[in-house]
């Protein structure tokens, strides 16, 4: 169906979004073509059969085996020709080519984690090598969450305490949405990010600098910021969102709802991030997600590092 995108679908991107279109475009065009010979059928019916004066009974209807016979046997042919296709389509999307490339994808309120094999944990987009079959592990921390990436035509529920897996090859290298596609808390619909899809070779350089090498630890903390998601609840300019702006908040004095109160030092900053729960700020609702508490140390230092120089 080549690559550009149509009324129906986006552009396709990976090497199984043209089988699934082929798919469902047969079957929206059977579906197409049914319906304007039912609704036709039934237009030309009620015209000639109409009723023409009160009291006028219709002619007893004889039925035609050789008509019933042949709707019955049109229909089961279609019927069978759209479960081998599509079953043949369901068997290439659900068995990922064997020596995939493995990335382990873990879930939770709101955001996506990925984690390579070196070890390498990144959050919000999903890096990958293009014309390479790409397997995803998948896992969710707290609730059913659903990746989606429309132009490679894969989505696959993600959950809690259980593993789900996706392939995808992108043909190309560029960038395509991710969409998280089970309804899963109030920032449900913030929970997106993108596939950038790298050549090979670009692919190995940005993985050995994706854990933070290179970077200092404030422009690690930066990046990890926005990448986890903490500047949709916190500014960093003084204006108060979901949660208190970062600005200034190291070394001042916090109220807390326990009716303490604590010096915003390195523990206080950490020990906010790891379990917000345990020192909520006064004023505000403990919104915090406890997710972040899995995020790996040196991720966990190069946040404090940054919040403290938000001054
Ligand atoms: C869904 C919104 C939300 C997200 C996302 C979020 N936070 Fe928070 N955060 C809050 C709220 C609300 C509070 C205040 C209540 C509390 O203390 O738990 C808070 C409190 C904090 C505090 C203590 C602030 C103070 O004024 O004492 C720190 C530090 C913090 N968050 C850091 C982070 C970091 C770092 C991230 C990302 C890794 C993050 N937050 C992501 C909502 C959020
Ligand atoms: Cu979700």
């Amino acid at each position: 169906m080549g690559d550009k995108g149509t009324f129906w679908l986006p552009e396709s991107a990976s090497t199984v979004s043209g089988d699934v279109d082929s798919l469902f475009y047969l079957v929206t065009w059977i579906s197409v073509v049914i319906f304007v010979l039912v609704v036709a059928a039934m237009v030309y019916f009620m015209m000639r059969y109409r009723r023409h004066h009160a009291g006028q009974v219709g002619a007893p209807a004889h039925e035609s085996k050789w008509f019933e016979m042949s709707t019955v046997v049109v229909s089961t042919i279609l019927v069978l020709i759209v479960f081998t296709w599509g079953f043949r389509v369901y068997l290439k999307l659900n068995i990922a080519p064997p020596g995939a490339y493995e990335i382990q994808v873990t879930a939770s309120q709101w955001k996506w984690d990925y984690t390579y094999p070196d070890g390498t944990v990144y959050a919000g987009d999903l890096h990958v090598p293009a014309d390479k079959p790409v397997r995803l592990v998948m896992n969710s921390i707290d609730v059913l969450h659903s990746f989606f990436v429309p132009q490679f035509r894969v989505k696959q529920d993600v959950l809690p305490n259980r593993y789900s897996s996706v392939w995808f090859e992108a043909t190309r290298a560029d960038t395509f949405d991710v969409y998280c596609t089970e309804y899963c808390g109030n920032q449900h619909s913030g929970m997106l990010g993108q596939v950038i899809a790298h050549p090979q070779e670009e692919f190995e350089e940005w993985l050995a600098s994706a854990g933070g090498g290179g970077l200092s630890p404030e422009e690690y903390g930066e990046r990890l910021f926005g990448q986890n998601n903490c500047n949709t609840c916190h500014s960093i300019d003084g204006t108060r969102l979901v949660g208190p702006t970062m600005q200034g908040l190291f070394g001042s004095q916090r109220q807390l709802v326990s009716g303490e109160s604590v010096e915003a030092d390195e523990n206080y900053l950490l020990s906010s991030i790891v379990a917000p729960a345990a020192q909520v700020v006064e004023g505000y609702p403990p919104a915090m997600p406890p997710s972040y508490g899995s995020l790996p140390q040196d991720q966990l230092d190069a946040l404090v590092a940054y919040i403290k120089s938000v001054q």
